[in-house]
């Protein structure tokens, strides 16, 4: 009999911490597998010490999924599975394949827990609320530091500039901490020609529209006073055409102490024909950085390093973090750890992201992946509840565990159309997708405007000037993102990434997030005619209407003692 079974190194097997190694077991469905167990020893004992049963986790539509944590207290382990069928027949599990007997299988192994290799992510990341900003436009401080190209709510473009800076950020921080916010993240802030500011000029300067050093301090200081954490983008990837270094290299050509900071080809600039890599296809005004070369990833090390020495800001989040050369994360993780230990480190990944979550690069990513699941089944309803469920336990078990914790669970960015307008305009729906985004294991982060029912349509669009008319929001969603701030801030179940999935079937969702020993909560999602009972009184409730069935899909979150 074949066995059709799975188990990868990175994500089925990673540590959880020194002395613990976290085991994931994926057997086809079709086998009907009805439990599975791990037997375990240190890699040099004879025979096997120790058996343990693995938990069911569901299934991902493929693979039923099995899982338990395994202490290790001499750090190395062998192990082999030992599966039991539903036909009565047992299979052992080992890394050369299936056998008959534990005596047969050839055992995998996990060599030794290195430190290094463990996932930390700081302890408050868990209990986060995030806010994106784009600088331009969110508040003008004071006057505007350049003279606006546009009035503040006109359609932008490509190149509009509203005059939003730090000191009008700073002044709003009050409304970001009545939402129930205590994580921002600011796109770039640099000197840099464009509006948006991914095109650095100068790394140690705050661009001249947003204010100065000062400012930046100032902000930082004043959201800490208000339990507000300050995250800043990082633009490693590449810098921008007026970089000094690059403008070496356009002066000089190979003859430049920098040339090898870029990829040039060719003995001089051609800046016709952009024959130097770039980020995204010829963007001649963002010629590509090369990380592999030590002094330029020194000069970056220590632009991570300034911010953080100069400013207290409590993370970075790396553009384009998949594309620059990887041997830069572990320095800059141990760098940046050593001078802030709790400092959060998100790279910007819109795809499989496990090698920049394996201990030595990221804590979280921008959770894209989850983006698209929540917009399928909650604003197009191309996925019902079984399926959202079996999708989420997949994208869950693509990573280890503790990357959970800091993962950006986002509904839309500075990057993409905004939710509302995603779910053309429906503002039931958008709840829905939200009370997701809070109630799933990660932080949950609003783009600046999503919380009062802002639209627009992708870049630029989506970077429309912060409205702040009250007359104009759509306060029930305001209320919805205030509710569920306060329910993420307040129960510690929200911030355990353990998530045990009761029921999924077409019309019915019910999980439930918290340890087994403590308080937990639910949360129910159920169509039409179907219900789920719950105890006592919801903390939170909300109902968006199926444009498909014309049926609600009513949400209600509450809390049971374990
Ligand atoms: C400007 C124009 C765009 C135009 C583009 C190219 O506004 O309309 O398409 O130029 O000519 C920044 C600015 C953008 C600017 C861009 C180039 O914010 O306004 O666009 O610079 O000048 C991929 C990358 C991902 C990247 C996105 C944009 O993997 O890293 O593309 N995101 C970061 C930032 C951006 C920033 C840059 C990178 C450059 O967040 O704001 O752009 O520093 C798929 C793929 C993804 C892809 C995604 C979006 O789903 O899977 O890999 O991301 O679409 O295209």
């Amino acid at each position: 009999m074949t066995l059709v079974w799975q188990h990868r190194f990175g994500s089925d097997v990673y540590p959880l911490d020194e002395r613990t190694l976290a085991l994931v077991m994926r057997i086809a469905r079709c086998a009907h597998a009805r439990a599975v167990r791990v037997h375990v020893a240190d890699r040099y004992e004879p025979a096997f010490q120790a058996v343990h049963a693995m938990e069911t986790c569901g299934t991902d539509g493929t693979w039923d999924v099995f899982a338990c944590d395994v202490a290790v207290p001499t750090r190395r382990l062998q192990y082999a599975f030992e599966v039991q069928l539903a036909s009565g027949h047992t299979a052992y599990v080992g890394e050369t394949g299936t056998a008959s007997s534990l005596q047969e299988v050839r055992p995998f192994h996990y060599p030794y827990i290195h430190a290094s290799r463990v996932l930390t992510v700081p302890d408050w990341a868990a209990q986060s609320v995030a806010y994106q900003i784009f600088p331009d436009r969110f508040a003008i401080g004071g006057r505007p530091l350049v003279e606006p190209s546009d009035p503040w709510h006109a359609r932008p473009t490509p190149t509009s500039v509203f005059g939003g800076n730090l000191r009008g950020i700073t002044e709003k921080l009050p409304y970001l901490r009545d939402l129930g916010v205590n994580l921002v993240y600011l796109t770039p802030i640099f000197q840099a020609p464009s509006n948006h500011k991914y095109d650095t000029e100068d790394y140690f300067a705050i661009d001249p529209a947003f204010g100065t050093f000062d400012d930046l301090q100032a902000l930082v200081q004043t959201a800490h006073l208000l339990g507000i954490r300050i995250v800043l983008d990082a633009v490693f990837n590449h810098a921008g055409f007026n970089f000094a270094p690059f403008q070496d290299v356009v002066r000089r050509g190979r003859a430049s102490p920098y040339a090898s900071w870029f990829f040039l080809h060719g003995d001089r600039v051609d800046v016709q024909q952009v024959n130097y890599e770039t980020f995204a296809t010829r963007l001649r005004e963002m010629p590509k950085l090369n990380l592999a070369e030590p002094a330029a990833a020194e000069y970056f090390l220590q632009v991570a390093r300034h911010y953080v020495l100069e400013c207290d800001i409590d993370g970075w989040r790396f553009d384009v973090a998949n594309e620059i050369d990887p041997s830069f994360w572990p320095r800059l993780r141990a760098e940046l750890r050593a001078i802030k230990p709790d400092i959060l480190l998100i790279g910007e990944i819109w795809h499989d992201s496990l090698p920049w979550l394996m201990g030595y690069a990221f804590d979280g990513v921008m959770n894209y992946p989850l983006r698209d699941l929540i917009l399928r089944y909650a604003i197009d309803e191309s996925l019902d509840e079984a399926g959202f469920a079996q999708a989420w336990v997949r994208l869950f078990l693509q990573y280890p565990r503790p990357a959970w914790r800091a993962m950006w669970n986002l509904l839309g960015s500075h990057d993409t159309e905004r939710i509302l307008t995603r779910a053309q305009g429906d503002v039931s729906k958008v709840g829905l997708a939200l009370a997701l985004t809070f109630t799933l294991p990660g932080i949950p982060m609003v783009y600046y405007g999503d919380e009062i029912g802002m639209e627009g349509e992708g870049d630029p669009d989506c970077r429309r000037g912060m409205v702040w008319d009250e007359g104009a929001w759509h306060r029930d969603l305001r209320d919805a993102v205030r509710r569920l701030a306060r329910l993420k801030a307040s129960h510690a179940a929200l911030a355990a990434e353990r998530t045990v999935i009761l029921r999924a079937e077409p019309g019915v969702l019910h999980y439930v997030r918290g340890t087994p020993q403590g308080p937990q909560i639910h949360v129910a999602i159920c169509a039409g005619e179907n219900t789920v009972p719950h105890e006592g009184a919801p903390l939170f409730a909300w109902a968006s209407t199926s444009r498909a069935s014309g049926d609600a899909r009513r949400l209600v979150i509450w809390e049971s003692d374990r």
